[in-house]
């Protein structure tokens, strides 16, 4: 790790820090994802404020929906800290920021291009160092709660709990900041080596000495699967203060709802087969994942495809429908459906020969056409909403686009 690199990056979160301590209020209001990376950022800065003496409201999320922006910035929000999110979103955010408030986003994707005046931004990429390997955002917020206090170094373990789920650890070891921390667990005894092999050998003793990928699972059930049941609060519960009874109940119901949508759901695809237009398969949930996450979808592609249920050169696509309810923000107006893709390995290896079009290529384009916005988009797997009249128009945008080799 380059010393350079590593100091001015911790100089911009105390600069953070203190924009924050500066501040005549007191309330801050924290928006992070709700995966384990962004629970475990989201614990981090709630204990490490919360023990600076502020109160902290934690509103995890799914992604920035565009809607969600005005009832994130309200009057009464004067100090809004992102975490693990938000960086992409920085042109969006800026239009919706009150006179008077400020805002940071500390987050560990590749950010937008351009400068955003009216808010801070802390960003690994921004230093040279790699938002994908070397700093998960539980990192970034591990070093912001330094900043704040050198006491804070307890919240070290949860930090590479966030690099595990967002895939940073290998054979039992980090790299970057994330090594750093990792270093400090293990130092205080907030790790313990488990002396087995894999990717994770490390016992979180918070979490009745289960491995870490085993604690990365738990945290998905509950945040991911349960978020519209409010499980990303027992999450974040579970970060601070260790798991009891009910929470790891709630991770068994969750973690079985979703075996149950997903064992029904390719039954029906069994029973059916799977709709196809030249080489899009697709498929259509509806409502029928309720009360799982959007995440849901995406892993299901996987499924159809891990079964064998698409063979040959395909681009899977799943649609969701979702509940214009949120549980921390309330309701929004407009029927709007969660599109996610995939690729056969068949269709994969085609890409790679460069044969047809990845879903960079494909997805954000259709995606507009068809009245929406891309979300997550790589080469094998994306994301996108769109409105849920439209799912006819992308298949055959899709179908249009993909037909043509590459
Ligand atoms: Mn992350």
């Amino acid at each position: 790790m380059d010393a350079i690199r590593l100091e001015n990056f911790r100089e911009a979160m105390r600069a953070s820090a203190a924009s924050l301590t500066d501040a005549p209020c007191r309330d801050i209001t924290l928006i992070h994802h709700n995966d384990t990376d962004g629970i475990t950022a989201g614990a981090i800065l709630r204990k490490s404020l919360l023990r600076s003496g502020f109160s902290v409201e934690n509103i995890p999320v799914e992604r920035v929906h565009p809607a969600f922006l005005p009832a994130i910035h309200t009057p009464a929000r004067r100090l809004i800290l992102y975490a693990d999110l938000g960086g992409q979103s920085a042109d969006a955010i800026c239009r919706h920021i009150r006179e008077g408030s400020r805002v940071i986003i500390i987050d560990h994707h590749l950010p937008a291009a351009g400068e955003f005046p009216a808010l801070r931004q802390v960003n690994p990429e921004h230093f040279g160092i790699s938002g994908d390997s070397q700093c998960a955002a539980a990192a970034a917020a591990c070093l912001f709660a330094l900043a704040l206090d050198g006491g804070n170094e307890d919240q070290a373990a949860l930090a590479v709990l966030g690099a595990v789920g967002d895939r940073q650890m290998t054979e039992g070891r980090c790299e970057g900041i994330n090594a750093l921390f990792l270093d400090t667990a293990a130092r205080r005894g907030d790790l313990l080596p488990s002396g087995a092999g894999g990717d994770t050998p490390w016992l979180f003793p918070r979490f009745q000495d289960r491995d870490l990928r085993e604690v990365d699972r738990l945290i998905s059930a509950l945040a991911v699967n349960g978020y519209y049941r409010r499980g990303a609060d027992l999450a974040l519960e579970a970060c601070m203060n260790g798991p009891d009874e009910k929470v790891l109940a709630f991770g068994v119901e969750m973690a079985a709802v979703q075996r149950d949508r997903f064992s029904r759901e390719m039954d029906r695809i069994r029973r059916e087969g799977l709709p196809r237009e030249d080489h899009i398969l697709w498929t259509d949930v509806g409502e029928r994942f309720h009360p799982l996450g959007l995440k849901a979808i995406g892993l299901f592609c996987e499924e159809i495809i891990r079964q064998g249920a698409a063979e040959g050169e395909y681009y899977v696509v799943g649609f969701q429908r979702f509940s214009g309810e949120n549980p921390y923000l309330g309701g929004f107006a407009g029927g709007e459906t969660k599109v996610s893709f995939r690729v056969t390995p068949g269709l994969r290896r085609s890409i790679e020969r460069g044969e047809r079009p990845d879903l960079m290529r494909l997805v954000p384009e259709a995606a507009q056409q068809a009245g929406g916005f891309a979300e997550a988009c790589h080469r094998f797997a994306a994301a996108c909403t769109i409105p849920e009249e439209r799912t006819g128009d992308l298949v055959a945008l899709l179908a249009n686009r993909a037909s043509v080799r590459a």
